[in-house]
């Protein structure tokens, strides 16, 4: 997306010139870790389409407020991104706006982080028109103090062009500007982004009101999710052995063995030190899968970093504030997994697991039937007592409800029913009895 005033770093590289540098820190004792994480930076830059021409992991004992890393590990930067040519450097830790105009002076090379490279990726990826504005507001917000190169930008153009020679002061006045400038686009972009929200939030009303259970697939991104949806509904949805395929929530109608109709959501991916004003921003995206009723939390288990990836989930999980929803976790790609004992030690931790491959569809009937086993868990049996005037009234509601014994008493209807519990408030006045239907998933 190139509608922003300050445009990403990114944008400045010329296609035919795109290699980087990737920098990466470990701390003590930690390299194994710090090394998956600069693979896990790398596939960004695949991702994006840039070639990582060499990969740095140094050391870090203690931060240099001004440079991130000391004068020595600058200098190398220096030089390793001149032998190889690269024409961005990279790092895998987040660094502040001062640090990154200072590193970028040093080592005179555009220099961004990983929080810039994966709002790169998303604006390249975002299809809908929700996930555009969202990824639009999280770069400008993101760029908003990271404006000085517009400033250089402009002194270039004054002193060589026909303006004549750059006056001191006026590139502070031009970021005071384009500051402006930006922070309208924001409240334009918010404004937007309410149209957008109040029509979705319609069409969720509808969809609740239909009270068809839902399952969100969410995980670490490229564990198999869209495959899975792919693999169960047919959905037309994107699979790719890429991060961040899925940047749209795309729902399907699906029917479990039961004859239970269900809505299966597949979702965007979640990522180790999510950037937080992605986080911000994909909140109203993940809404609607946040709102489903069960999730689908999906594993790698043939990653060497399974248990980074399933933290990583849960910390996002907690910051959107869902993680105690019922949860079946499914461990996918065990036709790749080397190592029985991580996935034992996960099915320890997580009681509801099954293992599947999404890709050979192997592991779907014990998935199905633990689906099956926790909708019954989120239902109720209730025993009604409906004036046969009211039948119409609640008509629809038993639609969504399985009947279990149906008696006419006078004029009245005598019913047992099991009931989905967001239905329960709305035929709350008819209920004569009810008891909890708790059936253990495992
Ligand atoms: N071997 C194997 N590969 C799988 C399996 N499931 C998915 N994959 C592959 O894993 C890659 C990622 O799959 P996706 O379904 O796009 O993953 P995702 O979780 O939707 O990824 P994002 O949308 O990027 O978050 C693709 O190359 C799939 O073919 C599996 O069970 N076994
Ligand atoms: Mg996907």
């Amino acid at each position: 997306m190139k509608t922003t005033t300050a445009p990403g770093r990114l944008d400045e590289l010329e296609t035919n010139q795109r290699t980087a540098l990737l920098v990466g820190t470990y701390a003590a004792g930690d390299k194994q870790q710090g090394s998956d994480q600069l693979d896990e930076l790398e596939s960004l830059c695949e991702t994006y389409g840039l070639k990582a021409a060499f990969k740095m992991l140094c050391p870090l004992r203690e931060i240099d407020a001004g440079t991130f890393l000391g004068s020595g590990k600058i200098q190398e930067i220096k030089e390793t991104a001149q032998e190889y040519g690269c024409d961005v450097v990279i790092f895998d830790d987040l660094i502040s706006p001062q640090q990154q105009r200072n590193i970028e002076k040093l080592v005179e090379k555009s220099v961004i982080d990983r929080t810039e490279l994966i709002l790169a990726v998303f604006a390249q990826r975002a299809h809908t028109k929700e996930a555009k504005l969202q990824i639009e507001l999280a770069s400008i917000r993101y760029q908003l103090p990271r404006l000085r190169r517009l400033w250089t930008h402009l002194s270039r153009q004054r002193s060589g062009g026909a303006g004549g020679g750059f006056v001191k002061g006026e590139g502070e006045k031009q970021i005071e500007i384009d500051k402006r400038i930006l922070k309208d686009q924001i409240t334009k972009l918010k404004n937007e982004l309410e149209e957008v929200k109040k029509h979705r939030q319609t069409q969720r009303r509808l969809r609740e009101r239909s009270a068809i259970p839902t399952f969100a697939i969410i995980g670490y991104t490229n564990v198999g999710k869209s495959t899975l949806l792919k693999a169960l509904t047919d959905a037309d949805v994107l699979v790719e052995d890429k991060l961040f395929a899925t940047l749209d929530t795309t729902t399907r109608k699906f029917t479990l063995p039961n004859h239970q109709q269900i809505l299966l959501i597949d979702t965007v991916g979640f990522i180790r030190k999510i950037p937080t004003p992605l986080i911000a921003a994909f909140r109203s995206t993940l809404e609607e899968a946040l709102s489903a009723d069960i999730l689908l939390h999906m594993i790698d288990v043939s990653s060497s970093n399974v248990e980074v990836q399933i933290e990583a989930t849960m910390d996002v999980l907690k910051e959107l504030e869902v993680k105690n929803r019922p949860m079946i976790t499914v461990l996918n790609k065990v036709d790749l997994c080397q190592n029985r004992l991580m996935v034992d030690r996960v099915r320890f931790k997580y009681p509801k697991t099954v293992e599947i491959s999404a890709l050979n569809k192997t592991g779907f009937d014990r998935l199905l039937e633990l689906m099956i086993q926790e909708i019954s868990n989120l239902r109720k049996t209730v025993h009604l007592r409906v004036p046969q005037s009211e039948y119409s009234l609640l008509s629809s509601v038993i639609r969504e409800s399985k009947i279990i014994s149906c008696v006419y008493v006078e004029n009245d209807i005598l019913l047992e029913i099991e009931i989905p519990r967001q239905l329960e408030k709305r035929i709350a006045p008819f209920i004569v009895a009810s008891d909890e239907n708790q059936v253990d998933a495992q």
